[in-house]
């Protein structure tokens, strides 16, 4: 008898050692809207995310990656997580100024000067203070991936000083920062979504938009563009957004999983860019289009012309988050 019950104890032990080392995980599909299209290295970036998933959650959390806008453009993508009816977004921070005014920081014009930059203030207590404000507007930011530095691209002329601005008809996100730097420049801004850019660029409703070489690269702007001028006018963070309202329903251990998960996925977008950065240029050219570095001098001339953006933005986006942001700077460049 004394035997048999040890050996009962002993398979219900086994049992439970041999129980799935998963039960922390229930089978989650995430929707991942997504504005650009799957090449981008974005693409790239979930994939790394799901191997991460894969691993820790045995299969279980799994991410549907939805690209081209299909689901909506950044703006209304977000709002469906904050409603809750979606999973999650990549989105620009750029068109969500009018729900977090505060994240209009990163939209000031020459604001970082270097990829490394951004990654210490976005990856550090600067970025995990923003995310709390996004916290409170219903979205968790599972990290800080990369659009990145923005150059102008356009159908009419070589850009080479801003005085070229006069009159281009400029889209530009929908977010009044960028609107009043190509306004000040001279430039007829157009706020659009994303999705109604290259039909737009196409029937020459508008002359020239910006956005990484990436982009300009896998949305096909080359297609529709004859110049492109480095202008490196501005970085823009991608937000890997959560609804808060469904990541809350997560056990820990799935929240912990993509947490984790969604950094390994940026540190793999970011590398791909990188790599692809210089690619996409060359595809450009190749394109035929005639590529403009702007010359120091201009450079300077522009981000000085430039600097009435912050004085003008600066209360919109709180004083203390610009000057939080360029004492943080000042540090990291001494
Ligand atoms: C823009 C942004 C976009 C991205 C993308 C739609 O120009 O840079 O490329 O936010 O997700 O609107």
């Amino acid at each position: 008898m004394r035997k048999m019950l040890l050996a009962t104890t002993a398979i219900a032990f086994g049992l439970s050692a041999a129980a799935p080392a998963f039960a922390e995980f229930n089978d989650r599909n995430i929707r991942v809207s997504n504005g650009i299209n799957e090449d981008h290295p974005v693409g790239n970036g979930i994939k790394a995310m799901q191997a991460c998933l894969d691993e820790k959650s045995g299969g279980k959390l799994k991410l549907t990656a939805f690209w081209g806008g299909a689901l909506g453009g950044d703006l209304q993508a977000t709002q469906a997580l904050r409603s809750g009816v979606q999973e999650a977004v990549v989105t620009s921070s750029s068109p969500l100024v009018g729900i977090i005014p505060a994240l209009g920081v990163f939209d000031l014009p020459f604001l970082f000067a270097s990829p490394e930059e951004a990654y210490q203030v976005l990856d550090g207590e600067f970025g995990d203070m923003m995310s709390q404000k996004l916290e409170e507007a219903g979205l968790v930011n599972l990290g800080y991936w990369e659009n990145g530095f923005r150059n102008l691209s356009n159908s009419v002329r070589p850009v080479t000083k801003w005085e070229d601005f006069e009159g281009m008809k400029v889209r530009v996100m929908q977010n009044d920062i960028f609107l009043d730097t190509f306004q000040n420049l001279g430039a007829n801004a157009t706020p659009m979504a994303f999705g109604e850019v290259f039909s737009a660029l196409e029937t020459n409703a508008i002359d020239a938009q910006e956005n990484p070489y990436v982009t300009i690269d896998t949305s096909k702007f080359y297609e529709v563009q004859k110049y492109v001028t480095e202008t490196n006018h501005a970085y823009t963070p991608f937000l890997f957004l959560f609804s808060k309202a469904i990541f809350d329903t997560y056990t820990p251990e799935e929240q912990a999983a993509l947490r984790e998960c969604a950094i390994v996925g940026r540190d793999e977008e970011r590398k791909v860019i990188q790599d692809l950065n210089k690619k996409s240029l060359e595809k450009i050219k190749e394109a035929g289009l005639e590529v403009n570095v702007l010359s120091e001098e201009e450079q300077a001339r522009i981000r000085e012309k430039s600097m009435v953006v912050y004085e003008k933005h600066k209360a919109t986006i709180g004083a203390d988050v610009v000057d939080g942001i360029l004492a943080k700077l000042e540090e990291i460049r001494k």
